[in-house]
């Protein structure tokens, strides 16, 4: 098969229109279907069919590029929206680099190849939205009952792009395998002055969402023996688990909790609501599911004591997934052409569309270094010589 020949100045000047939506500082705001999110992935529909695919919206916000073929074609991409403070390149690059590809090998007679910017990989909404719904590990209907942060639902949030949508999905059928090329988002081939990575697997994560309801009340008159104070239950559960986490996890395994709202957060109130968020990731099912009793357990035994009501809800299950071996080693072969003794096979510790696309058909991933590890951060950023040789590396892996 011919070569696919990307072109570099195209590829970068896409990565920096991209980023140009929902700009600010170095990086970007642009969360699932925000102005920003609608506007970047119109603009990608528009540089879709310029380079001869389909653009189609599925109902979940997905956006497709489809070659003009009824042979299985490969799909490649990654996300567009951010994080409610994103990097530049966090998913934009995948889907970027898959654009530059397809449109190239079309410029080259090579093989046709279908583009995806899944919706709310950066969970607005829960974690992976759109790849789950596209998979069918999340019906439609239930995750239009999800809520953000705020109190808007899918439901509500979609609305918005639905002059954009089709009513059906795209047949996974359609595609032979998925290839997600994406910024590591730590620092290990930075450190290594390497430059590309073939990921071997995907750690799997757990996410709840909890409430402790207790009473509010005024913070002098209120004696600590008879409180029911939300924030103290919550200051309580995090040190219960740290603890208990001890025996169980090990230096790869995360967890956090990452979003918290207090009401009403005032300060001469005792807080009668906690919200917060409690994720935790490792590459071991058992693990994850060990951790999960520890959390729940402690909850409950924590309210209980304290006369606070625990609800859970909107949990999120993605399970420690392997990269699929033949596509792995058309990555191996290709980074070893384009970057020899560069490049490594590595874990990923953060999460993607390629674990839930895994469900369905072949998936691989590449990483390409972020400078100083840093991600998830608006000062997220790659060596432009490392962006292309990513694509250099996904062109040929896809040629091959
Ligand atoms: O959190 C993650 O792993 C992904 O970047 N959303
Ligand atoms: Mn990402
Ligand atoms: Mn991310
Ligand atoms: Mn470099």
């Amino acid at each position: 098969m011919p070569p696919i020949n990307i072109n570099p100045d195209r590829l970068l000047g896409d990565l920096q229109k991209l980023r140009s939506f929902g700009a600010r500082q170095s990086g970007v705001v642009r969360p699932a279907f925000s102005e920003a999110d609608i506007a970047a992935r119109e603009w990608l529909a528009g540089r879709m069919r310029e380079a001869g695919l389909e653009p189609v919206f599925d109902p979940a916000g997905n956006l497709f590029g489809v070659p003009q073929t009824d042979r299985p074609c490969i799909l490649s991409g990654s996300h567009s929206d951010s994080q409610p403070e994103g990097g530049w390149l966090d998913g934009a690059y995948g889907v970027i680099a898959a654009l530059e590809v397809a449109r190239a090998s079309a410029e080259t007679g090579g093989p046709p190849v279908a583009v995806v910017s899944f919706q709310d990989e950066e969970g607005r909404f829960g974690a992976l939205t759109g790849s789950r719904i596209w998979t069918g590990a999340l019906p439609l209907d239930e995750a239009d009952g999800i809520t953000d942060l705020e109190g808007r639902s899918f439901a509500e949030a979609r609305a918005a792009m639905a002059g954009l949508c089709v009513a059906g999905f795209i047949q996974p059928g359609r595609f032979s395998g998925f290839i997600e090329a994406h910024i590591e988002q730590g620092p290990v081939l930075d450190d290594a002055a390497e430059s590309i990575g073939v990921v071997n697997a995907i750690v799997g994560i757990r996410s709840l969402q909890m409430r402790f309801t207790g009473h509010q009340n005024h913070a002098g008159t209120t004696p600590m023996a008879v409180r029911r104070d939300a924030f103290q239950g919550l200051a309580a559960f995090t040190g219960a688990i740290n603890r208990d986490f001890a025996d169980v996890v090990t230096p790869a395994t995360v967890w956090t909790i990452g979003h918290v709202a207090l009401q009403p957060n005032a300060s001469s109130i005792v807080p009668g609501q906690a919200d917060f968020t409690v994720q935790w990731r490792d590459g071991s099912a058992d693990r994850l599911d060990h951790m999960e009793a520890i959390i729940r357990e402690t909850a409950m035994r924590l309210c209980d004591d304290r006369g606070l009501q625990l609800d859970i809800s909107n949990p999120v299950a993605v399970p420690p997934t392997e990269m699929d071996a033949t596509l792995r080693a058309r990555l191996e072969r290709a980074a070893e052409t384009t970057a020899p003794g560069a490049w490594r096979i590595m874990p990923s510790g953060a999460l993607h569309d390629a674990a839930n696309v895994a469900r369905l058909m072949p998936a691989a991933m590449l990483f390409v270094p972020s400078i100083g590890g840093v991600s998830h951060n608006f000062s997220e950023d790659t060596h432009k010589h490392d962006l292309v040789r990513g694509a250099e590396v996904l062109a040929r892996a896809i040629a091959e």
